[in-house]
């Protein structure tokens, strides 16, 4: 039987791109986009789907004959801390709402995102385990903590095969992140381009776990194609691609525009990211399905300018263009660098 996929919160900063790389593996015709936004001309979502509106999920699943669900939609960090009631309804009673769809329906897989934001004060900062202290000071940790908790239990209870990724923060150039802390490192390269000047609302040198999207991509789809068996952690898996602070980025960025100025006006974010691990270990991912990232700091930040710069239509600074690959630099050691 061939799998009928249904994507909710297909217009968000994965969604965008999970859909196209849903799209070519499955086939166009078996993947449903939804999303709160109603459809428009090259949004790429098929339907307009309200995730907090359990009957029309429920509909839309029995109706299309959907075999395995990506549920997407989530109110992230920042904006979390602003509207705790709003954050807490939409990513815990989204994703009890769909694990009761697949309990009863008898899906065949859900995916769901976590994040690094289920880690505290008080795990790890450095090379943040699997297993450790997990105390989520933030509404949206706490939302996600909670969330990994419900997937392993429907898991264990009701045979659900629900799989989820502890997402570091994601770093794309198509659709923008919204909400998040670790949203200055998508709009540091748009500031860079447009303005050669950025004010970075973090400290320069609080390091965070990030990703390159197209990481992200292959990790979701990777572990979705792993065989059942195989997937031992059923709450979510640690997964890291690099690690770097925004004085990193704007080095790396300089490297090309190197007029780069740099403004540090630290606000209320500054508190939720000194609460997260600067690094985090992924043992587990790498050993049980062959998780293994492609880009660090210096190929992301290649590519993203150079994407970019196309998509704004503006003439790659000449930088770009003549520099090549520009010389290694202590990227990935700059934490282990301050923390020894
Ligand atoms: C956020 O900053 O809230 C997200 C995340 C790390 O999950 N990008």
């Amino acid at each position: 039987m061939k799998d009928r996929i249904l994507i909710i919160g297909s217009c968000g900063q994965i969604g965008t791109e999970l859909t196209i790389a849903l799209r070519k593996q499955h086939g166009a015709e078996n993947v449903i986009a939804s999303d709160i936004h109603a459809p428009q001309p090259g949004s790429g979502n098929d339907i307009q789907l309200d995730v907090l509106d359990h009957e029309q999920i429920e509909k839309i699943v029995k109706e299309c004959g959907i075999t395995q669900i990506y549920l997407l939609a989530a109110m992230l960090s920042a904006n979390g801390e602003q509207n705790s009631d709003a954050a807490w309804k939409l990513n815990v009673q989204s994703l009890l709402s769909v694990l009761k769809i697949a309990k009863e329906q008898k899906l065949d897989k859900i995916f769901w995102p976590s994040s690094i934001a289920v880690f505290g004060p008080d795990s790890p900062r450095y090379n943040c385990p699997q297993q450790t202290r997990i105390e989520p000071n933030t509404v949206y940790g706490i939302s996600k903590r909670t969330g990994e908790y419900w997937c392993s239990y429907y898991f264990e209870k009701h045979g659900v095969d629900v799989r989820s990724l502890r997402f570091p923060g994601l770093i794309s150039y198509t659709a923008p992140p919204g909400g998040g802390t670790t949203d200055y490192a998508v709009d540091i390269f748009h500031q860079a381009l447009e303005k050669q000047a950025y004010t970075c609302f973090l400290e320069e040198d609080t390091c965070l776990p990030m990703m390159y999207m197209p990481d992200a991509i292959r990790a979701t789809l990777e572990l979705m194609n792993t065989p059942k068996e195989k997937i031992h952690i059923r709450t979510s898996y640690n997964l890291a691609g690099m690690s770097f602070a925004p004085c990193d980025l704007a080095a790396a960025i300089r490297k090309y525009i190197p007029e780069l100025k740099m403004t540090y006006r630290p606000d209320s974010r500054q508190a939720i990211a000194n609460g997260w691990p600067a690094s985090i270990r992924d043992d587990q991912a790498r050993k049980e399905w062959g998780w293994n990232p492609e880009y660090n700091l210096k190929s992301m930040t290649a590519d993203m300018l150079q994407k970019l710069s196309k998509i704004k239509g503006m003439t790659i600074p000449e930088t770009i263009s003549q520099q090549g690959d520009f010389p290694d630099f202590p990227i990935d050691n700059h934490i282990f660098a301050k923390a020894h």
